[in-house]
């Protein structure tokens, strides 16, 4: 394997990345130190080593969760408002460093150089809202039944939070629960994934170095990189409050599970198998658009991806044309994922490859049409020989008779299209699927549109009109239902998870007031 060092070495000095010696995976308040095993950080662009990385052991583990709560015992004690004014220094320090963090996410994950860039704005945007939730947040006031009594719901700090990120969003979705928790008193510890540890350490040197010049403690922010059986040390500790954890729904279920047994909080996002609905009435060059984007963004590794595409028989035709043109015009513009016109990068790793390679052999034997796409991508560029390449696919099906493959949820380039004569027959095949991510209509006409929000509509987390299923703004709750998991990160009022709510009454009479006319005289 070569190092490819040169292009690199400048951007790490500025993000305190090391291309010579490991850099330690493990922040437990005190120091960057690991006594896990050592790792390389590939790109997955060229397969070529970025720099290695020292993991954590299961004594780091143990070690950092309890500093960690050592760290939510000081924090908790700082009021919402200044704890807001934390957040709002961590955000100027995030967005100082965007070119530089968007630069390492193209670098490390493999995401072309304006979706790297999207991705830290997601956290200065999060990290906004949080500031304003500051000053915001808390209970409310409720009529109570009994003279001179007062019931208010109060919300408190939860405890530590293990944030367990995936590979695909490797700061923006730490930094969704980071800004949340923070506000809202609470400490987190962050497991990313294994793959994506530099975006990690770089992006947390950055906020340790704001708590700590401010005089707070850095284990308010803790790291520990590693694989599973990290993360299922931080699942275990008896130190964690509230499990975030996103990625695989057969691991996201394993958590579930081993959370409630232990009676702890947990916040789910799994998988989505997203698809969007085009209507005779839709405005075509838009949904074309947008098909298009939220089918192929990330090189199709967005949770909130379009897998599935269904198309009403009266435009199918017309439809498929465009969408094959626009797919063979994206296709010229697979690339590398630094340079400004690419369209398309490397999936994140061979095992990507490998998915996407068995789905193809499903597609067909399961009676798919592959129009376009459907096999790894050849580089004429040397430097990319080694990288992680396919093309763009899309499969048409006639019939979804006997057609699996369409429900399961493939993390790859891969859109499945089919047609359907109703609305009603859309939904139930939007619907139709276990996982409940995003969803998207397209259509110009009343009616439709308050059919698909209803109760009778899109049963998904994330249910969007005439816009991709992908790209969501930080405002909205963001998750799903079903399969995809529960709970809500990010806007709304997702941070009502991130703090333990006490329904208080009191009483400021002098005597005993009962509830439900109950006397005990
Ligand atoms: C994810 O893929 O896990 O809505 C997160 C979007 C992004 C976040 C995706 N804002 O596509």
């Amino acid at each position: 394997m070569t190092i490819d060092l040169a292009p690199h070495t400048a951007l790490f000095g500025r993000l305190g990345l090391s291309t010579t010696s490991p850099n330690q995976g493990v922040y437990d308040g005190t120091a960057w130190k690991a006594s896990g095993p050592i790792i390389d950080s590939i790109n997955p662009a060229s397969g070529s080593v970025l720099a290695s990385v020292q993991e954590a052991s299961l004594e780091d583990v143990q070690r950092t969760m309890a500093a960690a709560r050592a760290a939510f015992k000081v924090w908790r004690k700082v009021a919402a408002p200044a704890r807001g004014e934390v957040v709002r220094q961590i955000r100027l320090a995030i967005a100082e460093a965007l070119p530089d963090l968007g630069a390492l996410i193209t670098l490390e994950m493999g995401k072309i150089a304006s979706e790297g860039r999207g991705e830290v704005q997601e956290f200065v945007d999060v990290a906004d809202y949080a500031v304003g939730l500051s000053r915001s947040i808390g209970g409310t006031v409720i009529p109570s039944e009994r003279d001179k009594h007062f019931i208010t719901e109060v919300s408190n700090p939860l405890g530590v939070v293990g944030c367990i990120t995936a590979f695909n969003f490797p700061i923006a979705v730490y930094g969704w629960n980071v800004a949340l928790a923070l506000v809202c008193g609470d400490s987190t510890v962050w497991k990313p994934a294994q793959t994506t540890p530099l975006c990690a350490i770089a992006t947390n040197k950055i906020i340790v170095r704001v708590l700590e010049d401010i005089g707070y403690p850095g284990a308010i922010s803790a790291l520990l990189c590693g694989g599973g059986e990290i993360g299922a040390g931080v699942v275990d500790s008896p130190e964690v409050d509230l499990i975030s954890f996103t990625g695989s729904e057969a691991r996201g279920r394993l958590i579930g599970m081993e959370a409630a047994g232990k009676f702890k909080q947990s916040l789910l996002e799994l998988g989505g198998n997203n698809a969007a609905i085009v209507m005779p009435d839709a405005n075509i060059p838009l949904a074309l658009q947008s098909c298009t984007f939220a089918a192929l963004g990330t090189a199709g590794q967005r949770c909130t991806t379009t897998r599935r595409l269904f198309l009403h028989k009266s435009i199918a035709d017309e439809f498929l044309k465009g969408l094959v043109k626009a797919y063979k015009s994206v296709t010229q513009r697979i690339g590398r994922p630094e340079d400004p016109n690419t369209l398309i990068g490397p999936l994140h790793s061979q095992d990507g490859v490998e998915r996407y390679l068995r789905a193809v052999d499903k597609i067909k034997q399961q009676g798919g049409e592959i129009l376009i796409g459907g096999e790894v991508h050849q580089h004429a560029d040397q430097g990319l020989k080694a990288g992680h390449w396919v093309l763009p696919t899309i499969a048409f099906y006639s019939t979804l008779q006997g057609v699996s493959i369409i429900k399961e949820e493939t993390f790859a380039p891969i859109l499945h299209v089919a047609t359907f004569e109703t609305l009603e027959e859309a939904i139930e095949l939007n619907n139709g699927v276990a996982q409940g991510l995003s969803s998207a209509l397209f259509t110009q006409n009343m009616s439709n549109v308050f059919q698909w929000i209803g109760a009778e509509g899109s049963d998904c987390g994330i249910v969007n009109v005439n816009g991709s299923t992908s790209g969501a703004e930080i405002g909205g709750r963001f998750g799903g239902n079903k399969s995809t998991g529960w709970g809500r990160e990010s806007g709304g009022d997702a941070w009502k998870q991130y703090v333990r709510w006490s329904s208080c009454t009191l009483n400021w009479s002098n005597e005993l007031g009962l509830a439900q006319g109950v006397s005990f005289e």
